[in-house]
């Protein structure tokens, strides 16, 4: 069998800022659970991550907080990495680029293909301060924007009308660092002919990954190749980043996004250095559980890093990159032919990614995440308000992950969810299964697995779901694979609602044992199969029913007898707890006390406006995503009122699960408000608010016509929860 050795990457966050949750959905978390599942299948496999320490906005945030560059990034690098570590992002290896490595291996590889003629050299004009005596970036120059006339537009985007610019389309422009006119002043860079590499590389490259690759992120590199890559400066004029290393290029460094990517193999570089010297950017390096495979400790050479990132025959090798879609062209068109071009010159081969799945973005209650007008969740203050509550944050940011589609995140929607779905199904399971061994048998398995039907077609459904399971994740579908898993759970509260071994063990004793037993061998592949996801919960299942470490991978799943007759578990406790109303409105709170922006703000990626509404949809063809979009629930009718000089329209109190809100409906000529109340309806709850006749309606009611033009309800078929999804 060759071996399969995974390289998996997740973009190096700027460390100009803390970590937010859209920073998790869009990649942290994704990469961690892929990571996490090939560990469980034992294959080779190692995480690279680290901070992004160059670049511009990073001097903006030191010039801001009147700190100097290495001090601003010190400063976010240590507050990301902690709370990375915190909420149990497992990085095999997280580097930063301000290490004397990383500029000593990205100025190496410059200077190589510097001197295999791998760049042109082109002088153009830029934007200098003749007071601060600097060339200007894009972003320090501010004016008047040429499309909507706003005054405050910076150099490369205007934030109202959300136009990318030129900063030589602004009217009157201004040096932000000094105030002054800017004046136009040639500079001499070295670009990347991205146009010859389109042709030589880059259109097969991706050509190659159609039917492979998340359609979004084809489409994106698409839209670039159409367009035709021009070629592009990989220096520039800066004080802050890797030193260009040639003759004659003072003030000049390279270019962010070309020493960025250069970190996924300068931090593993570091951390194969460290195994000698036992520190890793001056911390005790820790190897956890699994992570490198089969290679053996002892036969790693120095080198050994490049068995991560260079071509080894006999091997096969996968690079990974996990990304947020604003990072697509430089993962999967400039990263790709700066190695191609390297690889060219015949020295090492270096992997290229055989597959990105970008993530889109995660909102926030209906808005766009912004940093500058701190409208986000803070990985570091959530830890804080919701001591160890990872598995919580984790399985929410997983079920709305943004894999195809932007999404949004509500406090209400997280409260949903893990009271409905990890304390209601999960917990509730494995608490029943503990508390009634404890109470019929003493804390212990009291017979072998009972082999009957119900028990044959559990494990069986399990096999089958972890099979579904293995297909999602292969196919990064994240949401599918994790709610995959809930309905395993839910296999389980079904198990036990047919046998019903509290009553059982007054007929049957001798079935209700094997029914235990069974239940209890159920959970601990239900533990392990939890492990990716939600690591707590992993953990916790494994101590409740005192599975060994060695017993506790992929390759005991669906195993009857891992506990075996006698086998005694530890007290039964609760995996999750209900999130209460008040820590919920005090996060509610915390969010209307951040002014909130309709723009992105500095260090974010550019100027999109805000789209807060959904815009009601076409009857064309749509795929999955778009009706994705739609939150569709179940809901009760409580009160019903006539609304005033209104004759078609009703005011209606639905309790939608998550809240009771007001609903204007034009029904008025079909129903009575008497026949309506305590009726359960389908509600559409994201719908955007809007006001009829004064009074703001919260969502829409779905009926349909009959064949009269009377309105009939749509309702479940029975009762369910108020509250409960559609889909
Ligand atoms: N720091 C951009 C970002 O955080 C950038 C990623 C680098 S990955 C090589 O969105
Ligand atoms: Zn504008």
């Amino acid at each position: 069998m060759t071996a399969k050795r995974h390289t998996i990457t997740a973009a190096l966050p700027y460390a100009n800022g803390p970590v937010h949750i859209g920073h998790l959905a869009g990649c942290y978390l994704p990469a961690d659970i892929y990571t996490r599942y090939l560990k469980a299948k034992r294959e080779e496999v190692l995480f690279i991550c680290g901070s992004d320490e160059h670049g511009v906005p990073i001097t903006i945030r030191a010039k801001k907080e009147g700190i100097t560059y290495q001090a601003a990034v010190d400063k976010y690098h240590h507050l990301m990495q902690q709370a990375f570590a915190d909420f149990g992002i497992e990085f095999s290896c997280y580097g930063r680029t301000s290490s004397p490595t990383h500029h000593q291996l990205s100025s190496d590889f410059f200077r190589k293909l510097y001197d295999n003629n791998g760049f042109t050299e082109e002088t153009t004009e830029q934007y200098y301060d003749p007071e601060a005596k600097h060339f200007l970036a894009d972003r320090y120059i501010t004016g008047t924007c040429p499309r909507c006339s706003n005054q405050g537009a910076y150099g490369d985007q205007c934030e109202k009308c959300g136009s990318t610019l030129n900063a030589t389309d602004l009217i009157n422009p201004k040096s932000a660092l000094s105030g002054a006119v800017p004046e136009l002043k040639a500079t001499k860079n070295w670009f990347l002919p991205l146009d010859k590499l389109q042709m030589e590389f880059i259109d097969g490259y991706i050509a190659e990954k159609k039917g492979k690759w998340k359609q979004h992120v084809l489409g994106q590199c698409q839209s670039w190749l159409t367009e035709g890559l021009r070629p592009r400066a990989m220096t520039r004029d800066l004080d802050w980043g890797v030193k260009v290393p040639i003759e004659g290029a003072d003030g000049k460094v390279l270019y962010v996004w070309f020493d960025a990517p250069l970190g996924y193999f300068s931090a593993t570089k570091e951390y194969f250095d460290s195994r000698f010297s036992s520190t890793f950017n001056g911390v005790e390096s820790v190897q956890s559980e699994g992570e490198l495979g089969q290679i053996e400790v002892g036969k790693i050479q120095l080198d050994d890093w490049k068995k991560w990132w260079v071509k080894e025959e006999g091997t096969e090798q996968h690079v990974v990159h996990f990304i947020g879609k604003d990072n697509i062209v430089f993962h999967c068109i400039i990263f790709p032919a700066m190695l191609h071009a390297y690889n060219q010159l015949g020295m090492e081969q270096y992997l290229i990614a055989d597959q990105v799945p970008a993530n889109e973005f995660l909102n926030l209650e209906g808005q766009k995440i912004s940093t500058s007008r701190n409208h986000a969740v803070w990985l570091h203050e959530y830890l804080q308000d919701f001591t160890r509550k990872t598995d919580e944050l984790r399985y929410y940011l997983t079920a709305i992950m943004p894999e195809n589609a932007d999404s949004d995140f509500t406090w209400k929607g997280f409260q949903l969810a893990v009271n409905s779905e990890l304390v209601a199904i999960i917990g509730n399971f494995i608490n029943r299964v503990a508390v009634l061994l404890h109470k019929f048998y003493d804390g212990k398995i009291p017979s072998e697995t009972g082999m009957g039907d119900r028990e044959k077609n559990l494990f069986d459904n399990l096999k089958q779901t972890a099979d579904t399971i293995d297909s999602h994740l292969q196919q990064f579908r994240f949401r599918d694979a994790q709610s995959a898993l809930v309905d395993l759970f839910r296999s389980g509260n079904k198990y036990f609602a047919e046998t019903e071994p509290w009553h059982l063990i007054k007929t049957d004793p001798e079935q209700t044992k094997g029914v235990l037993a069974a239940a209890a061998n159920y959970c601990v592949s239900l533990g392990i199969l939890c492990k990716p996801f939600l690591p707590q919960a992993a953990e916790r299942i494994k101590d409740l029913f005192k599975v060994a470490n060695d017993k506790y991978d992929l390759t005991s799943l669906g195993v009857t007898n891992i506990l075996v007759i006698g086998h005694a578990i530890s007290p039964a406790e609760h995996l999750y707890k209900n999130i209460e109303d008040a820590e919920i409105a005090k996060q509610v709170d915390k969010l209307k006390t951040s002014p909130v922006t309709l723009f992105k703000g500095e260090g974010e990626n550019n100027g999109v406006e805000l789209s807060q509404s959904i815009s009601g949809l076409s009857k064309s063809e749509i795929v999955f995503e778009d009706f994705s979009k739609l939150d569709i629930r179940i809901g009760t009718i409580k009160e019903v009122v006539k609304v005033p000089k209104a004759d078609k329209l009703l005011q209606l109190t639905v309790d939608v699960g998550i809240d009771t809100r007001t609903i204007v409906s034009g029904i008025a000529q079909h129903f009575t408000p008497e026949e309506l109340v305590g009726k359960q309806v389908m509600v559409l709850v994201n719908l955007a608010p809007r006001k009829m006749k004064g009074i703001e309606s919260q969502g829409m009611i779905l009926l349909a016509e009959d064949e009269n033009g009377k309105l009939v309800f749509v309702t479940p078929e029975n009762q369910v929860n108020n509250g409960a999804g559609v889909s």
